[in-house]
């Protein structure tokens, strides 16, 4: 039994590293079960959540989208009308802009995401390029803000949520007006009836609970848009914006896990690691590679499902007794590499550091 390190317990008498804010925001707002990474498609109801205020519970039959502003032929749209537009259905890998930031050193009190903040779904919609088109935007038009119902207040500022995208933007982005989810209506918690998937972007800029287009003449200037999502590195930096998400990879936790620490038991022998890699953009995976016994080992890739669909890789170990830290870090196609030290900046956004799991190698004591 001397070689069981999961037999102590003095971890769960430590002081609580993390603040009740924290910990309340993180039962809120769930993350993936990395178990889960076989799956081309996140199981509907393991994809992360991340919702900054009430949940707001809407009905489909009443709800309408409004374009407003700056439009010469502003209209709006029932859901009936909306579901009967031009139909497409694609696979987006989202992850939010927080994911990691409970890896940084001295960390940001927010949303305290470790690797969990990301997902995979199949989005059912239209793209919304036509619509915009179809209201007519005024030629000055700078921005179109994107209004969710969801309200509340950050840091004394009470709003909407709402996001913007230039004209700019909306050209090169494939961005869709979703209704469904994985063959399903959006359920309440991701967005229903209506919201915004911008692909190969963080998740904030893909609105949920969506009423509103607005044309403006300037730019927008809601919350969630100018004060925060900026990669700041003081108080009065200005920073500039979160946009497109930053190379990753995640791997399966191989064997079985310690309850409490998560810490994994593996047998000693053959075992095949896997795990996602995605970027952002839509810019391809090239590479996945493997810390196995200290040595970075290139991993087999599988092609995405879709231009803005994580990949799959996998690799072949030989475990051997005792501990080992494995690792895992991806490059991109235009040479983006995963870090292997995690990067700082106030609001916590976008640590891409690559993901390293511990496990325990030996024969099982039961
Ligand atoms: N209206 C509204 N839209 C929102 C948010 C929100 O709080 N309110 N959160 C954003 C953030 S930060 C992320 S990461 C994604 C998460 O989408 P999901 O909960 O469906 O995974 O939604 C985005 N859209
Ligand atoms: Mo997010």
């Amino acid at each position: 039994m001397t070689d069981n390190p999961f037999l102590t317990t003095s971890t769960r008498n430590t002081v609580a590293e993390f603040t009740r804010e924290e910990v309340a925001l993180a039962n809120r707002n769930s993350g993936a079960l990395l178990e889960t990474l076989d799956c081309d498609v996140t199981p509907t109801g393991l994809h992360y959540l991340l919702n900054h205020f009430d949940v707001p519970v809407l009905s489909a039959a009443d709800h309408v989208l409004e374009f407003s502003g700056a439009f010469d032929a502003p209209f709006s749209l029932s859901m009936a009308e909306i579901i009967d537009l031009p139909q497409i259905t694609r696979p987006v890998t989202l992850e939010c802009a927080g994911n990691g930031r409970a890896g940084m050193t001295a960390r940001p009190l927010s949303m305290p995401w470790m690797y969990e903040a990301v997902g995979t779904s199949e989005w059912t919609g239209t793209p919304l390029a036509p619509l915009i088109e179809r209201a007519k935007p005024k030629a000055d038009v700078k921005d179109f803000a994107f209004i969710g119902a969801d309200f509340g207040y950050d840091k004394g500022v009470p709003h909407f949520y709402g996001r913007s995208l230039t004209p700019d933007e909306i050209a090169q982005l494939d961005v869709m007006l979703v209704w469904g989810m994985n063959g399903a209506p959006l359920l309440p918690q991701h967005g229903a009836p209506l919201r915004l998937i911008v692909p190969g972007w963080y998740g904030m800029a893909s609105v949920k609970w969506l009423t509103r287009i607005e044309a403006l003449t300037l730019r927008y200037q809601g919350f969630q848009q100018v004060e925060t999502y900026r990669f700041r590195t003081h108080e009065h930096d200005l920073g500039k914006p979160v946009t497109r998400i930053h190379v990753k990879s995640l791997m399966k936790p191989p064997g079985v896990p310690d309850w409490f620490t998560r810490a994994r038991w593996l047998k000693p022998g053959p075992v095949t690691l896997t795990g996602r890699a995605w970027s952002g953009d839509g810019v391809p995976i090239t590479k996945v590679e493997v810390l196995l016994n200290g040595v970075w080992q290139e991993a087999e890739l599988s092609a995405p499902t879709d231009r803005y669909a994580w990949s799959a890789w996998q690799i072949e170990w030989q475990a051997t007794p005792g501990q080992h830290e494995l690792a895992c870090r991806a490059t991109d196609a235009e040479g983006n590499v995963q870090p292997l030290n995690a990067s700082h900046n106030l609001g916590g956004f976008a640590n891409n550091v690559v993901h390293r799991v511990t496990v325990h190698v030996a024969e099982p004591t039961a």
